[in-house]
């Protein structure tokens, strides 16, 4: 069986999303992930001038030969945009040989380690009440694991809180700007969880992803005001390339740390998981070079007890999804999987067999990953630029978001 041809597919079904579909000699095909928020035509065209034309002829089940051969070959080694790329055809590969061997990838992978995948889900509001109604309307759901966001008072918009549950902070074509206090964040939080708890009791497993925008010694001072309230984790206390910052956090809070969303490869991990500096790590499928090197980023993590708390934010397509759930039904070291439903435009273009029960996502069980695109509904959502927000201090200073 050789690759003939390999399609780069972009849609807008209320949001923009770029997936790899690689057809075989038999017929076969498989889909891969390649969606990088806000710069979705960059890996667009990485996959169509430079990795697509190489695909053709090859072996589709030589899997780890063709990711060393994007890897390696190219000499300009990670970045997100190489890595999606690379993700988006590992996937695709991965995809293919399921549906060869007539099993769902969860069994190429190993097998089960457990019956379903445990999920978070996000709940925010613009204040403390609007926060827990949100958390009320999760746990009616089933959600055993929630995130927790809020509204600061002063401060007009916070990214990551919103009262439409189908969030979409990458809305206009140029940056929005929102603005940022931290001393009115540190001081409003712990007044959240403190009233989170109360309502919800102990059992109710909580987060909350400050996303990159502190300083080691302000997360401290939040991780430690946070300590009470028993998080699950706290996520991108300060920006990610800062990792000397992690010893410090260590040294002032119990309070466990998640952090691997903006991650490519194991180079990025390594340090903070061979040093204990984390406690969950978040790469994903789609950012982090697909299924083969998120479980080598995995199994690195399992030798530091280390478990996986993989990103599921919906810029990340139903596809990355299927994917991600196959890998962390099948590791022995899974964690915790993000969680937040797409809109029921975007299941269309993207059949998938994936379900939610009870604060669980169980995959597929069809061959392969058991998602594909809808190729004539895709083409009906044309591609519209759109660019994540930037956030600025009060006296109009940049600052991470
Ligand atoms: O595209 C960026 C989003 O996926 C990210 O900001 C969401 O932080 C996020 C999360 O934890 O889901
Ligand atoms: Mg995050």
């Amino acid at each position: 069986m050789r690759i003939v041809s390999a399609r780069v597919i972009v849609t807008c079904p209320g949001r923009n999303f770029v997936t790899l579909k690689i057809v075989t000699s038999s017929g076969l095909t498989g889909v891969g992930d390649a969606t990088l928020n806000g710069r979705e035509m960059a890996v667009v065209a990485y996959l169509r001038e430079h990795v697509v034309p190489a695909l053709i002829g090859r072996d589709p089940a030589r899997i780890e030969d063709t990711w060393q051969f994007l890897y390696r070959g190219a000499y300009w080694r990670r970045g997100p945009v190489t890595m999606t790329a690379v993700a988006a055809v590992d996937t695709a590969l991965w995809d293919i040989k399921g549906k060869v061997a007539g099993l769902p990838v969860y069994q190429l992978l190993g097998g089960r380690s457990r019956s379903g995948v445990l999920v978070y889900g996000h709940a925010s509001g613009p204040d403390i009440a609007g926060v827990l109604d949100s958390v009320s309307t999760l746990v009616a759901s089933g959600y055993q694991a929630v995130r927790v966001q809020s509204g600061i008072p002063g401060l007009s918009s916070v990214y990551g809180v919103s009262s439409d549950p189908v969030y979409e902070p990458a809305s206009s074509a140029l940056p929005a700007t929102s603005v940022w206090s931290t001393t009115r964040y540190l001081g409003y939080i712990p007044t959240v969880f403190e009233a989170v708890r109360a309502s919800f009791g102990p059992s109710l497993r909580l987060l909350h992803d400050a996303h990159h925008r502190l300083s080691p010694v302000e997360a401290a001072q939040l991780g430690k005001a946070l300590e009470a309230y028993g998080l699950t984790w706290l996520e991108d206390p300060v920006p990610a390339e800062d990792q000397s910052a992690y010893r410090l956090l260590r040294r002032h809070t119990t309070t466990p740390l998640a952090v691997g969303e903006v991650f490519n490869s194991v180079w990025d991990c390594l340090g903070l998981i061979s040093e204990h500096l984390i406690d969950y790590i978040r790469t994903s499928v789609v950012h982090a070079g697909g299924i083969t090197h998120l479980r080598r980023i995995f199994d690195l993590a399992a030798l530091y007890q280390v478990r996986s708390g993989s990103h599921g934010a919906s810029d990340l397509s139903p596809v990355c999804m299927a994917a991600a759930l196959h890998v962390d039904v099948a590791i022995p070291n899974f964690g915790l999987q993000e969680y937040m439903p797409h809109t029921p435009e975007t299941d269309a273009v993207f059949p998938h067999g994936y379900r939610f029960a009870d604060g669980y996502l169980h995959p597929s069980e069809e061959p392969g990953l058991g998602v594909d695109i809808d190729e004539e509904l895709a083409a009906r959502y044309p591609y519209r630029p759109a660019a994540l927000p930037v956030n600025r201090l009060e006296d109009g200073t940049l600052h991470d978001w």
